[in-house]
């Protein structure tokens, strides 16, 4: 069965710093399924469909990495895939707290599952999908930050708005 992680965000939209941590997951994990699901706190720009075909697109030469929604609990998703461990990213202190009390009500609901935390690469430390949008939205330039389809979504949809 082998060694599976589940990498979960919203991913609204995904961008380089998000594929960085995919990437490096891959190859440390049999199998990564990155999921989609809702962060109540956040209202998204992308659907969840439109925001699974962009990660799919940009993930697709990765060949174990699978891409999902889940509309319900992270750990249900977690269990119902057999998954061992969780995969975050980790960007600055100020995600320390936010990612501390998730994992802690995680491990609440399901103690059998370990979250692992990976350090961002420095040239992405400052990168949020929040600053990408703000970039996109005054018609800035994010080609460095953002997958060439993620840019492309974005143009269109600033377009159309
Ligand atoms: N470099 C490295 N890592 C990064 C970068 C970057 N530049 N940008 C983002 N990341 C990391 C984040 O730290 C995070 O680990 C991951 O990438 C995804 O980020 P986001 O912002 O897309 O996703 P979040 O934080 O909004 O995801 C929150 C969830 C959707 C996972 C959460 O709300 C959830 O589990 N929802 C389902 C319901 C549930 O189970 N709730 C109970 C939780 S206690």
């Amino acid at each position: 069965m082998g060694n599976i992680a589940v990498c979960p965000g919203s991913f609204d939209p995904i961008t380089n710093g998000h594929l960085d941590i995919i990437k490096r997951g891959a190859k440390v994990f049999d199998k990564v399924y990155v999921c989609v699901l809702n962060n109540s706190s956040k209202q998204p720009l992308f659907s969840v469909e439109e925001r699974c075909d962009l990660i799919k697109e940009v993930t697709s030469h990765i060949p174990n990495v699978v891409v999902e929604s889940y509309k319900g609990l992270l750990m249900d998703y977690a269990n119902e895939k057999n998954a061992q461990a969780i995969l975050r990213g980790l960007r600055a202190v100020s995600d320390f707290e936010y990612e501390m009390q998730i994992t802690s009500m995680n491990r609440v609901l399901d103690d059998t599952i370990e979250t692992f935390f990976m350090m961002t690469n420095n040239q992405y430390s400052f990168l949020s999908s929040s600053i990408v949008k703000e970039i996109a939205k005054y018609k800035g330039d994010i080609s460095e930050l953002v997958p060439n389809a993620v840019e492309r979504a974005l143009k269109h949809k600033f377009m159309v708005e």
